[in-house]
């Protein structure tokens, strides 16, 4: 959501840096250890809240357990991670069963901050839950059956409906993946279920062509939906998960206009090659202002840590429609 209040977390692009993005020169910004019991803390989402910045963190302990710590900061980078776990309230349902959380999206829609997270409820699903104030949250029922990853709410509704992109998937490290498109009328019912699009065949776009699934609350731009999304290829070594952009339908986010063939951001710097999945960028999160044409993406480095990568958002654009697959 944009932020217009608030600094955005910002550095300018680097003297002879030639890419469409470039990485914040402290990162990774969070530690994996940065509260007493994690193992590490990545895939996390990030909103603009009061004078500062909230969040939503998936922190795994060292039991390798994971689920999802409320945060604050300042200033979009320093974070201060609660050492409990979020505890949910029912919402518009008792069931709120839990067996894990992870990888949250968080964003505010018309009255508050909506969070969707993939639950464990036999199987990975998609949760839902609201907050006000980052303090006291309320579960929702889950949006659909297991299996499913990637829960990502459009941050207004299309055509009177909450919107969400999701990628249906296996119990295990899923092979397959592509995004999907839902509406509910009322954050409990989902269906209207549209293809948006699929993993890309090997010889278009290599990156992208095990599974792919939507990253951060879309942006909505003057040319439709920008949406990050993380692309995968199964190497002879395991999955490598790199980042890419695509602009969606304003009205009608199942029809892709442009969809990157380049990755926009792939592993390569050490805390992204190594950690405890080696191999991976995923973004889960990202602040915007059009007025200053800023973004900010939140990503997960290597299963282990918190980074941050700067972008000018009409040249994210630009380099989207001139670079479609
Ligand atoms: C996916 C999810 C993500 C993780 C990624 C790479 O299936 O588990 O949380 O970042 O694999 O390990």
């Amino acid at each position: 959501m944009s932020t217009e209040k608030v600094a955005m977390p910002w550095q300018d692009r680097p003297e002879g840096h030639t890419e469409v993005l470039w990485r914040h020169s402290e990162n990774p910004i969070i530690a994996r250890d940065a509260i007493p019991t994690s193992n590490s803390i990545f895939n996390s989402a990030v909103v603009p809240f009061g004078d500062g910045y909230a969040g939503v963190f998936r922190c795994d302990n060292k039991a390798v357990q994971m689920n999802i710590f409320a945060g604050f900061s300042k200033d979009g980078i320093h974070w201060d991670i609660a050492h409990e776990p979020i505890q949910f309230a029912a919402g518009n349902t008792e069931m709120i069963d839990s067996d894990y959380k992870y990888d949250p999206r968080v964003t505010w829609i018309e009255d508050r901050y909506w969070i969707t997270w993939c639950n464990g409820y036999h199987g990975p699903t998609i949760g839902i839950g609201y907050t006000f104030d980052f303090k006291e949250f309320f579960q929702c029922e889950n949006a659909f059956l297991p299996f499913n990853r990637n829960g990502v709410l459009f941050p207004e509704k299309i055509d009177g409906k909450f919107a969400m992109l999701s990628r249906p998937s296996d119990n295990g490290h899923t092979p397959f993946g592509d995004i999907y498109v839902s509406y509910s009328p009322d954050m409990k019912y989902w269906g209207e279920h549209r293809c948006v699009m699929k993993a890309s065949p090997f010889m278009d776009s290599a990156w992208q062509c095990t599974k792919i699934g939507a990253g951060p609350i879309p942006i909505l731009v003057d040319e439709g939906w920008l949406m990050f999304y993380h692309g995968v290829i199964n190497t002879c070594n395991g999955f490598r998960y790199s980042m890419g952009a695509a602009i969606l339908d304003k009205d009608n986010p199942a029809v892709v206009k442009y969809r990157t063939q380049p990755y926009l951001l792939a592993p390569q710097t050490t805390y992204e090659c190594m950690g405890d999945v080696p191999n991976v960028v995923f973004p889960c999160a990202a602040l915007h202002s059009v007025e200053e044409d800023k973004v900010a993406v939140y990503y997960g480095a290597a299963d282990t840590t918190v980074a941050l990568a700067y972008g000018k958002l009409s040249e994210v654009v630009k380099f989207t429609i001139e670079n479609s697959l």
